[in-house]
């Protein structure tokens, strides 16, 4: 076998000693001449992980029906693509371990071309093989990646083995402990791309920050003849921008136009041709303004009020991670209904689709990396694992005007150097990789005493947003009147978002307030939306609300025989879709701030 191989397309790519990734760059997918490999590919289930032992990427076959055989993906079972493997299997329900997974494609070498295999997302840990060699690995459950596979490949018969492991990990991002499903698998679309030689590795078109007119950019050409003429055309506006790009590849691109700006009202999108002399790539792009001005979000030069809602990446009626757009339909139709213009999508990078749907629907999205609760921070591979995915974040979102804020960690609540160090070091990096949108660090750390918060965290001097999840009246009890409530914030001049606060309740229980099984029913929760709004009035320099959260979702962590049985029961809807009683009061809530706050 091959010393494991890093492709990097573009700049140099990070080594941490027993984990790589296989990539530095991102190639956008739209636009692009692909081939889609989604579809049923044979698997090895692999409980005891012994398939490295037995070598199965050399997949070494009988000759006499004599020869001991026994590891084979031939006769065995197959698995979706894309699809978490435990929700397609029963007896896979709770794995947490190795699925080999096979995918045989026939190819014609085109000596100008260059080929690339690339996942939308792999949970957790990928290792590519292509004919019987590790061509490259990739840790990380939410984010995309893409190997380079053009000297690789044979004319005719080409087989990929990917073998996924979705163990947790204490040094992994999020780390073992979650209040989510750890679905394993190819989770996300997987496709060859073919490029020219010479390529548009990446670009940023979007508005210049403040500027609701001038679009301040770049593209990045890879490969042999980096210095192209280089154009950018909006046929809509009558746009053909012509500039160069450098010996090394890089183009600024810089000019005005009489944009109809995105709104969630009025979501428009441009198509947006970005050339070079040997590529061309077509993208819808949306150009808006979003920024903070004083102790408010203003979108387009106007302040918004950020009516949100929690989502996790999981279709509640199939019990699986949601892949799909017709997935992504489900969810954020029901978002859309409950009177959203914003998604926070909770806690990982969820699919392009979401994103993309989102924006198509008049919703802006909060973008989150999984820095959640239980991270080790004092191991120096942990924050250069967030940065990968910081980075394959940004690198796919970056042309999304829909995407308003990257949130760059969740209840980090060990408060030691070496959180604030990494975090701060985060927010850094996210700045250089994208200077326009918001930044938010998602805290719970305020104190409640006597009715009064007091809201405080060092992270908070770093982001441009206070978010703030609360839970008063689940976890939290209520310490007086939700209107008398008091807020106390160490830093007084910036916006404050509530990101989560809610209850659970289970669809169809239905118990008087003062009942002893109150504690979990739909009117429970009813009066706890009900405080909440009211207290809501009381929290200076609010700037918008996200309940937790739209769905009931899955969590093997929440065991309550009667009520949830592996659910969070969280969700404004029940997870057979029924509306629960407080799903009403913020629907009400929602259409009322239409009027008072924008
Ligand atoms: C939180 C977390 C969220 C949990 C939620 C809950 O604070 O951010 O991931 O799932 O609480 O339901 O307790």
């Amino acid at each position: 076998m091959k010393h494991c191989k890093l492709i990097a397309i573009g700049v140099a790519f990070l080594a941490i000693s027993g984990w790589v990734n296989s990539q530095s760059a991102m190639i956008n997918i739209s636009g692009r001449n692909t081939t889609c490999l989604n579809g049923e590919w044979p698997v090895i289930i692999d409980p005891t992980g012994i398939g490295d032992w037995r070598q199965v990427w050399l997949e070494k076959k009988p000759v006499k029906k004599t020869d001991f055989f026994e590891y084979s993906f031939e006769g065995g079972p197959g698995m979706k693509v894309p699809g978490d493997f435990n929700s397609q299997k029963p007896e896979l329900t709770y794995f947490e371990g190795t699925v080999w997974y096979k995918k045989v494609v026939f190819l014609k070498i085109e000596p100008e071309k260059r080929v690339f295999i690339h996942f939308g997302a792999v949970n957790y840990v990928a290792d590519i093989y292509l004919n019987g060699e590790h061509i490259g690995s990739h840790e990380g459950g939410f984010t995309p990646f893409q190997i380079e596979i053009t000297k690789d490949i044979r004319a005719g018969e080409n087989s990929f083995i990917i073998k996924v492991n979705n163990q947790r990990l204490n040094d992994g991002v999020p780390g073992l402990g979650y209040d989510w499903f750890n679905y394993g698998g190819i989770t996300r679309d997987v496709h060859l791309i073919e490029t020219h030689k010479a390529f548009i590795e990446d670009y940023q078109i979007q508005l210049q920050k403040h500027s609701n007119n001038t679009i301040f950019g770049w593209v990045k050409m890879n490969g042999d003849h980096k210095s192209q003429t280089i154009r950018v055309k909006i046929p809509e506006l009558k746009i053909d921008y012509k500039t160069i790009s450098d010996n090394e590849g890089f183009a600024e691109v810089r000019f005005k136009a009489d944009f109809q700006l995105w709104t969630p009202e009025a979501p428009k999108l441009y198509n947006v041709i970005i050339q070079s002399e040997s590529d061309t790539i077509a993208d819808e792009i949306g150009f808006r303004n979003i920024e903070v001005i004083g102790n408010g979000i203003f979108l387009n030069g106007k302040r918004i009020f950020l009516k949100g809602v929690n989502i996790h990446e999981e279709n509640p009626i199939k019990a699986s991670r949601a892949y799909s757009e017709e997935d992504a339909r489900l969810l954020l139709g029901w978002a859309k209904d409950l009177g959203c213009n914003m998604v926070r999508l909770a806690h990982y990078p969820h699919n392009e689709y979401m994103v993309k749907s989102a924006e198509k629907m008049g919703m802006m999205v909060w973008n989150e990396i999984p820095v959640y609760q239980h991270i080790e921070f004092s191991d120096p591979d942990v924050p250069l694992k967030m940065e990968i995915m910081l980075k394959e974040m940004v690198r796919r979102d970056r042309n999304r005007c829909g995407v308003i804020i990257w949130s760059l960690s969740n209840e980090t609540y060990n408060f030691t150097p070496n959180r604030d160090k990494a975090l701060i070091e985060l927010t850094k990096n996210v700045k250089n990789l994208d200077s326009t949108r918001l930044i938010t660090h998602v805290m719970n750390s305020q104190g409640y005493e006597n009715n009064t918060f007091n809201v405080w965290d060092p992270l908070y001097s770093h982001a441009d947003i206070i978010s703030l999840n609360e839970y008063v009246g689940w976890y939290v009890p209520w310490q007086g009147n939700p209107t008398d409530t008091q807020w106390k914030f160490a830093l007084a001049n910036k916006p404050v978002f509530i990101s989560e606060f809610g209850g659970e309740a289970l669809y169809g229980s239905n118990y008087g307030p003062k009942d002893e099984a109150a504690y979990w029913s739909e009117e429970y929760q009813e009066q706890i939306y009900t405080d909440q709004i009211a207290m809501f009035e009381k929290v200076p320099n609010l700037c918008g609300v996200c309940p937790w959260l739209l769905v009931d979702y899955r969590s093997p962590g929440r065991m309550h025989p009667v009520f949830q049985n592996g659910w969070n029961r969280k969700g404004l809807i029940s997870d057979k879709g029924e509306k629960k009683k407080a799903w009403y009061v913020m629907k009400q809530y929602f259409n009322r701030m239409n009027y008072e706050k924008q």
